[in-house]
């Protein structure tokens, strides 16, 4: 049995849920309110000590990682497979699930903090409680990231880098999709599963612009949301909207985004 401990909106959830519904496999979820700070219950820290979403608990066994349990997936289930079979194209599919890992994840979080969550965050809590709620996180240079965004949004400087990493991955993809369909080869891997998130999250913030230079990347994102997992794994799992909450609180994201691009 395959049980996902997952939340609606983040990204590493929706990678995997992805990747369940493309092989067609059955799951069961238990949603983690991470507002109500359920992953940080000594019941979840006991399936995850990190204090993060997802884990895919499959028999009983619990296996952690977004990226991890991609490829978990993929070697416990390997009809309609999502990893090229050659060993050199394994290799390029991995050289994109590594992105995340290796910075895009952080980045993400900082853009998003810096966009929506701050405002709805301070519509919430007063300043006591949020710093509360900062000294429980288990990962103390992820308290302090979310500390300096609190206080100073888009000027944290760190923020600068998230953005600029951000366009650096577009200019990549856009790269790579002007030589093949997908972004590891003419066929939808987990490649494309990795990068579907955080390219669906711009968008939600009102950063489509990021890509308006770059055809390949409007045209995968297109093919990307026709598909039906993106539906059933993402858009079916949104309740709340940041476009929604942005646009009610009068905030145009893209401004801000653009300055620290161009500046
Ligand atoms: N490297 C981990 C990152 C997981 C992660 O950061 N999850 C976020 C949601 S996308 C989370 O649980 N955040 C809880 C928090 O911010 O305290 C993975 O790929 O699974």
């Amino acid at each position: 049995m395959l049980k996902l401990y997952h939340h609606n909106i983040s990204v590493c959830a929706q990678k995997v849920r992805i990747a369940l519904d493309e092989k067609g496999i059955e799951w069961t979820g238990q949603e983690v309110d991470l507002m109500k700070q359920e992953h940080l219950t000594p019941e979840f820290l006991k399936i995850n000590p990190k204090g993060l979403v997802p884990v895919l608990v499959h028999d009983g066994i619990p296996v952690r990682e977004s990226t991890v349990i991609l490829e978990y997936i993929e070697d416990v289930f390997p009809e309609r497979p999502l990893r090229p079979a050659s060993p050199l194209g394994a290799a390029k599919m991995r050289m994109w699930t590594k992105i995340p890992d290796e910075g895009l994840h952080i980045a993400c979080a900082s853009v998003t903090y810096a966009a929506s969550f701050v405002h709805q965050l301070r519509s919430h809590h007063d300043r006591k409680e949020w710093m509360e709620r900062l000294a429980k996180l288990p990962d103390r240079a992820r308290a302090d990231r979310q500390r300096q965004i609190m206080e100073q949004e888009f000027k944290a400087p760190f923020v600068k880098d998230a953005v600029l990493l951000h366009d650096k991955v577009l200019k990549e993809m856009d790269a790579a999709l002007g030589e093949q369909t997908w972004l590891a080869s003419d066929e939808f891997t987990l490649a494309d599963i990795a990068i579907i998130p955080y390219v669906t999250r711009l968008d939600r913030l009102g950063l489509e612009k990021m890509w308006a230079q770059r055809p390949n990347v409007a045209r995968w994102f297109d093919a990307v949301q026709a598909r039906p997992s993106f539906d059933s794994a993402i858009t079916s799992f949104r309740s709340n909207a940041y476009d929604d909450e942005l646009k009610k609180q009068g905030i145009d994201v893209w401004p801000k985004v653009n300055a620290l691009l161009t500046e």
